[in-house]
């Protein structure tokens, strides 16, 4: 059992009122195909697809969901609206749990390793500081000790807006001045939590995607840093991606993916959006796991994700 792993009733209602907006885009886009219709049919079919490949499921998932569905009502024809969000409900959910069985839990910190070190990457703007907060914020409340490095220094506003979390959750943040080497703040961030003893540390960096060959140069070069003072540092490169960008998202893992050692992701502002069908194709693609989902942008809107929760959500009861 992970450190933060109870489901209280507020998580739920926090994970329920983030989908919602995905929910009923999704949901009113079913009742109109299966309306008058008593038979899953090739027309229906097709229309499922659009209306997952438009919830921005993507289309490999969406045609694993759709095949999956094609051979459970070949011998059941007859199916309500009702029964068809029963068996979407089933399939989605046996898809993304078939190759993990195991569900997610929060980054397993172990006493043995010290400080655990994550390193969180992503483009500007998709919500890595806020997510930093959040996760300081579960971390300290489990009894954890955290530090954060500001290792973001290509904007002033960048390393202000840590510090302000940093103040908010009560752990120090580590910085130098706008503009200074990534790789510095992040050797006196494990510097400083090495000899204060402290469990965890969480990096903050810039993500400039325009230039691919100089982000991969700069995270490899604050990992090196890190691995000097902290052996196997960084623990986990968490990728954050911006769930309300659909698509983007999607395309946004698959190039960070390709330059750096990612070990997990989080896909945020999955509330006020229409587009959390994201998460159950990035899910299903890639092969690394997504651990985290944030639901706002208070501190306590950063769940665990739990594929079998996230589908029930989804559908309701
Ligand atoms: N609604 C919502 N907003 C979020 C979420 N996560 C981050 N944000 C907002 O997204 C904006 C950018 O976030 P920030 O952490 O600065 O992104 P960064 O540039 O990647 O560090 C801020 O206004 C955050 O409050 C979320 O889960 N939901
Ligand atoms: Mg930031």
């Amino acid at each position: 059992m992970g450190l933060f792993d109870f489901f209280s009733k507020q998580k739920k209602e926090t994970l329920d009122k983030g989908l919602e907006k995905t929910k009923e885009s999704m949901f009113s886009k079913l009742s109109r195909i299966v309306a008058g219709k008593s038979k899953v049919d090739d027309d229906v079919l097709d229309e499922l697809e659009e209306v997952l490949i438009t919830s921005d499921v993507g289309v490999n998932t969406t045609l694993k969901i759709i095949e999956r569905i094609e051979k459970r009502v070949a011998k059941d024809k007859y199916v309500d609206e009702k029964e068809l969000k029963n068996i979407l409900r089933e399939e989605i959910a046996d898809l993304l749990t078939e190759n993990n069985a195991v569900d997610n839990e929060d980054f397993s910190v172990s006493e043995n390793v010290k400080p655990y070190v994550i390193m969180v990457v992503g483009v500007n703007g998709v919500g890595k500081t806020t997510t930093i907060g959040k996760l300081a914020n579960q971390f300290k409340k489990a009894g954890k000790s955290v530090y954060l490095g500001a290792a973001d220094t290509f904007r002033a506003a960048a390393v202000e807006q840590l510090v302000i979390w940093g103040e908010r959750v009560g752990v120090p943040v580590i910085k130098q001045a706008m503009g200074s080497d990534p790789a510095s703040v992040a050797f006196d961030t494990l510097s400083s939590a090495k000899s204060n003893n402290a469990d965890v540390v969480i990096i903050d960096t810039a993500g400039r995607l325009h230039n691919k060959v100089g982000l991969m140069n700069e995270l490899s070069k604050i990992k090196k840093v890190m691995d000097k003072i902290v052996p196997g540092a960084p623990h986990e490169v968490l990728l954050v991606l911006d769930g309300s960008t659909g698509q983007n998202a999607f395309e946004q893992a698959t190039q960070f993916t390709a330059a750096t050692d990612v070990t997990a992701l989080a896909i945020t502002k999955l509330d006020g959006t229409a587009k959390g069908g994201v998460v159950i194709g990035i899910s299903d693609q890639f092969r690394i796991p997504v651990k985290y989902i944030g639901l706002g942008e208070g501190i306590d809107d950063l769940q665990v994700f739990r594929r079998r929760e996230f589908v029930d959500s989804l559908f309701g009861e």
